[in-house]
């Protein structure tokens, strides 16, 4: 369903076994090495989430991205998963959009994990310049999650993501503030044995 020019929201995306498969794959690459990592941003403030980044590391102090984490362990980025990015491809074109991912970024959120309302705007100009769309996945508890304008203070839609869900921001709305406000704990369907909530957001960092 459109929510806003270039922004959709597709509930049940994925089946009760494609989020198992990826609800495991989420948790191993989360737990594996490098393992994801509570970032702390320039301000100096921790982020509500544990982070792990795919393809390119997002440098929370420097907002850039990067081959090897130098904001935390120096450790190389791990690879993205090839079948991360044929969902990603799959879900941009049920958007009418085309997405050929080289990033993921991984968030795990426990029960008082949030995130504030920001704009993804550090992939580079050409990119972000030409609507290539952030495809985001949710597994586990459901997220209110916040969609708001171009500006920071246009007004603002909350939006229950629940597990399985897609949601797709593009063309107009590919600089849209959003955010996640809270966590709706104990929400996740028993059968992925999550407590918490995984998202994966896939981005192109540059045009080819
Ligand atoms: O968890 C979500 O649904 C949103 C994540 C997000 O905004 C981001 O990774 O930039």
């Amino acid at each position: 369903m459109q929510v806003a020019p270039g922004a959709f929201h597709f509930k049940g995306y994925l089946s009760i076994e494609r989020q198992r498969q990826l609800a495991d794959c989420c948790r191993e690459l989360m737990d594996g090495d490098p393992p994801g990592y509570v970032p702390v941003v320039r301000g100096g403030g921790r982020m509500h989430v544990r982070m792990l980044c795919l393809g390119r590391h997002w440098n929370g102090k420097t907002y850039r991205y990067e081959r090897s984490r130098t904001d935390h362990d120096q450790l190389a980025v791990p690879p993205l998963p090839a079948a991360f990015g044929d969902l990603a491809r799959g879900v941009a074109a049920a958007a009418g959009m085309e997405l050929d991912a080289d990033i993921c970024i991984l968030n795990y959120y426990d029960r008082d994990g949030r995130m504030g309302l920001h704009r993804d705007q550090d992939e580079t100009e050409r990119s972000v310049a030409a609507g290539v769309p952030v495809v985001s996945i949710s597994l586990g508890d459901t997220a209110r999650f916040l969609f708001g304008g171009l500006r920071r203070r246009d007004p603002i839609d909350a939006v229950l993501l629940e597990s399985g869900d897609a949601f797709v921001f593009g063309g107009a709305a590919r600089l849209r503030y959003h955010g996640v406000s809270r966590i709706l704990p104990a929400t996740a369907p028993s059968e992925l044995h999550i407590a918490g909530r995984y998202n994966l957001t896939l981005r192109r960092y540059d045009l080819a």
